[in-house]
């Protein structure tokens, strides 16, 4: 039977939007290290392979990067683990008397 009623809703020229994914992936977190004028590179390079699990030549030109650009990524990580890292990075450069300063911002 054909609708004669032009108020009452036609499926076939009805628009369906499909429902959005709801799941978002988690944000991630560049963990970062800031280029000072008194750590030590060795103290740097030491850094980046303790806590960072770089080798040493890798640790070494991303120490070079943050001396000449001010600021060099270590990693990328989770909210949680990024947090972690940074404050036992501050820590650790804390308790060696050195002013190096690690932070984290949103990817
Ligand atoms: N600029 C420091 C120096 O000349 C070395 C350095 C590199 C310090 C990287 C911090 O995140 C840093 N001794």
């Amino acid at each position: 039977m054909s609708n004669a009623n032009p108020n009452q809703d036609h499926d076939d020229d009805l628009a369906v939007q499909e429902a959005k994914p709801k799941l978002k992936r988690p944000p991630l977190y560049k963990v970062v290290l800031l280029n000072d004028d008194f750590t030590p590179m060795d103290f740097v390079i030491e850094v980046l392979m303790d806590f960072f699990a770089m080798t040493e030549e890798t640790a070494t030109r991303v120490m070079l990067q943050i001396h000449t650009q001010g600021i060099g990524v270590c990693g990328t990580y989770s909210k949680d683990v990024a947090e972690t890292k940074v404050i036992i990075v501050n820590e650790y450069s804390r308790e060696h008397q050195h002013p190096l300063m690690c932070a984290m911002e949103e990817v």
